[in-house]
């Protein structure tokens, strides 16, 4: 029997992705966390509202350790001593692509297909071999490249460096690669130096909070660092092709192997391999950081969207595989606003993507859906003592000591009227409780996560 369990197992590779400090690595470490400390007997468990664990059905999860694997393993205990150690801290920023896989060993329904059919020949549990892959935001961010000629992109990218802030951030790169006419012969060194003030200058953009950045790996380069694939930048100035040798032709073809090897690697080797995505967003930060990060915030994730349109007219319409059946959008850290504007914070989240998705493309491609969480609630709900008022309590990075805050309102509209805008992101720090260890994160509808991206699985 146990062969034919192992036969029925079903492995789904679940994506987790997000712009830099979404919330990606506090997502994975809370949903592993969780699991594993299942526990239906305990009265407050953080998987309350999962189906499966409220049936009575979850007989638990276990982690597993693929020796074979070709990308590094998500870095879940270290994540987890940071926040549940002694002076709890958030996980240090993550880099690159990570996985890690965990078991779910559970008690079918009579419900759902798979479950019937198993019953019927006698098993009555199963497996679901649950294989997350944790990757930057700021890949799918490059996808709309594949959609232009080298010349076209290095305009587009000029025209932005010179806009907004980034004017003064682009300053030290643009005028090294004005010095010399791009028809002059191709030399490595100074390739070097014009792609390295490149990096520097996306460096400077991405501390400033601005996510619309492109190349991706230039900011995130993992297995790529150093890697010659990156040694070009857009140049000013272009008229036809380039004459062979010049600077502008070998910009042009490093540009297209990056195109080839990098881009399009990415989506065929891992992102055509899942099943499931949640896209971390972050709207709260990106509504602290102001109109020019929040919008420029936006435009990186339309880029993304496009990752998720099927079809004829989609980038990824030679990608073969599997493909992405259910796409949830999460609003993370909706701890950081009180009870009563979660649901704005939904709805602000929701219509950013409707304005965003200009064509309702993913909307038809798959299954979607938007919700507002918590992976690790950081705060409580209290109110004022002398108005009512709803506020939170929660800790800030300066002190150890709980106090009460106000985070001011979430805006209704998209984009929201920036003249009124009245809210502030305070960065609540983990709470040292020491039952978290042992007991799980408490969260904000995680349970409803898990639902909606692998219920179906746990029939
Ligand atoms: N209060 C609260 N804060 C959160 C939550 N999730 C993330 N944060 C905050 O967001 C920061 C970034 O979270 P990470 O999970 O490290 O984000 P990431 O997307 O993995 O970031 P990179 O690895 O840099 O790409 C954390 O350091 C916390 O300050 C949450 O559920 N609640
Ligand atoms: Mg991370």
């Amino acid at each position: 029997m146990k062969a034919l369990d192992d036969l029925l197992a079903r492995r789904i590779y679940l994506g987790v992705t997000g712009l830099s400090r979404a919330g990606k690595t506090v997502f994975v470490t809370s949903l592993i966390h969780n699991l594993l400390r299942a526990d239906t007997r305990a009265e407050e468990c953080p998987l309350r509202g999962l189906d499966v664990f409220d049936e009575d059905r979850l007989i638990g999860g276990s982690l597993r350790h693929d020796a074979n694997a070709t990308v590094p393993e998500f870095p879940y205990r270290k994540a987890l001593q940071a926040i549940t150690g002694e002076s709890p801290q958030w996980p240090e920023p993550t880099r690159g692509i990570s996985r890690i896989r965990i078991d779910l060993r559970f008690r079918r329904s009579d419900g759902g297909l798979t479950g019937q059919a198993a019953t019927r020949l006698g098993l009555t549990t199963g497996t679901l071999q649950l294989e997350i892959v944790d990757y930057p935001g700021e890949w799918l961010v490059d996808l709309p490249m594949l959609g232009m000629e080298f010349e076209d992109w290095s305009a587009a990218m000029l025209a932005q460096a010179e806009r907004g802030i980034r004017a003064e951030l682009s300053r030290d790169w643009l005028a090294f690669v004005r010095q010399r006419p791009p028809g002059a012969p191709h030399d490595e060194e100074w390739a070097e130096q014009a792609s390295a003030l490149y990096a520097e200058y996306l460096r400077a953009c991405s501390e400033r909070h601005l996510r619309n950045l492109q190349p991706g790996r230039f900011l995130h380069p993992a297995d790529l660092r150093g890697a010659s694939v990156l040694r070009f930048c857009p140049l000013p100035d272009l008229t036809g092709r380039g004459e062979p040798g010049s600077l502008h032709a070998t910009f042009r073809a490093k540009f297209h192997d990056y195109q080839e090897k990098v881009v399009r690697a990415f989506y065929r080797k891992h992102f055509a391999g899942l099943d499931r995505q949640v896209v971390l967003v972050d709207a709260l930060s990106a509504l602290n950081d102001g109109q020019e990060a929040f919008e420029d915030q936006s435009e990186a994730l339309a880029a993304i969207l496009q990752s998720f349109r099927h079809g004829k007219y989609s980038l990824l319409g030679w990608l073969m595989g599997r493909r992405i059946s259910k796409v949830l959008f999460a609003a993370t850290k909706a701890d950081h606003v009180i009870r009563g504007d979660r649901l704005h914070l939904e709805n602000l989240t929701r219509r950013m993507l409707h304005v965003l998705d200009e064509n309702n493309t993913i909307k038809t491609s798959a299954d979607t859906h938007v919700q507002a969480i918590a992976a690790i609630r950081a705060t409580k709900d209290t109110r004022r003592a002398d108005n009512g008022r709803e506020i939170l309590i929660g800790r800030r990075p300066d002190d150890p000591h709980e106090f009460p805050l106000e985070p001011g309102a979430i805006p209704l509209d998209f984009p929201p009227d920036w003249a009124a805008l009245d809210y502030r992101f305070w960065d609540f720090q983990p709470d040292p409780a020491p039952s978290w260890q042992h007991s799980g994160f408490p969260t904000l509808r995680m349970p409803e996560v898990l639902n909606f991206l692998i219920g179906e699985d746990l029939k």
